[in-house]
């Protein structure tokens, strides 16, 4: 019998501490199968950021590393500069890429650093117990701004991808969702780009996945789901926005 489905290797074998609904898991999934189909887990670093995905380092089966707030990207350069044979990635929530570490995204993307982000946006900082982040829509109520996001006083949501891409150095940026298996399928195909572009020794590449946070939303999986397809998504759009493949 043909297996059609099984764990990828570069997952270790327990289960996620992630609440039900959350993407997460779905993310960390996607991110190992990519390394898998490249076969390239033994030459492969992750960077673990703060917030929920800190335990990163527990779940995926390569070498990782855990950096202090924010500085994910400081130190994934930290790493590729010293061993540039390794596939370097990191991995950050909004509240760690957007806010706190909003200084090392911008200037490691305009160094062009080799080195892969994923970057989770679930539109809030999920493990604080829902604060407000850079990216929380205008009018989305948190668990702390329980009267959601004034424009006049906290400024609008940020778009990095938009604002990443407006950089000459970066190679590769895109924004994918997983609300639907198509665009599952779509996220899968991004982030293996992001990889193939560091493999290829091109420069910084990035994806942004749309997220859930079902938790701090209040609101059931499939609702969140709902909500993000509803709301997230016309803020947020879905595509390439940079892709040096197509520069000539
Ligand atoms: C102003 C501020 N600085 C630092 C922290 C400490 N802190 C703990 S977890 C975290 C980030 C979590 O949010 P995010 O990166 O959005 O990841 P998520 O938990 O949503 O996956 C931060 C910033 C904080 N809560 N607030
Ligand atoms: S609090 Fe939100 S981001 Fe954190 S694990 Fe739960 S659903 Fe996911």
């Amino acid at each position: 019998m043909n297996k059609v489905f099984s764990r990828p290797k570069s997952l270790v074998d327990i289960p996620f501490t992630y609440c039900p609904g959350c993407h997460h898991g779905i993310i960390h999934r996607l991110i190992a199968e990519v390394i898998d189909e490249l076969d390239i887990r033994e030459k492969t670093i992750g960077v673990a950021p703060v917030g929920c995905s800190v335990f990163a380092y527990l779940f995926f089966d390569c070498d990782m590393i855990v950096a202090a707030h924010g500085r994910a990207p400081a130190t994934a350069t930290g790493i590729k500069r010293a061993k540039p044979d390794n596939y370097v990635f990191s991995y950050q929530g909004d509240g760690d890429l957007a806010s706190i570490g909003t200084a090392e995204i911008i200037h490691a993307a305009n160094r062009g650093e080799k080195i892969t982000v994923v970057f989770v946006n679930n539109a809030i900082y999920g493990m604080t117990g829902g604060q407000m982040a850079p990216t929380t829509l205008e009018g989305q109520i948190t668990q702390t701004s329980p009267y959601g996001r004034d424009s006049k006083t906290m400024g609008m949501p940020i778009r990095m991808c938009e604002l990443l891409s407006t950089l000459k150095s970066p190679a590769y940026i895109s924004r994918v969702a997983l609300t639907k298996p198509a665009y599952i399928v779509k996220a899968k195909k991004a982030i293996k780009k992001a990889f193939q572009f560091q493999i290829d020794g091109k420069g910084f590449s990035l994806v942004e996945v749309l997220s859930t946070c079902p938790t701090n939303w209040g609101l059931s999986p499939r609702e969140a789901n709902e909500w993000l397809d509803k709301n997230m998504i016309p803020y947020y759009p879905l595509g390439e926005f940079k892709n040096s493949e197509e520069v000539s």
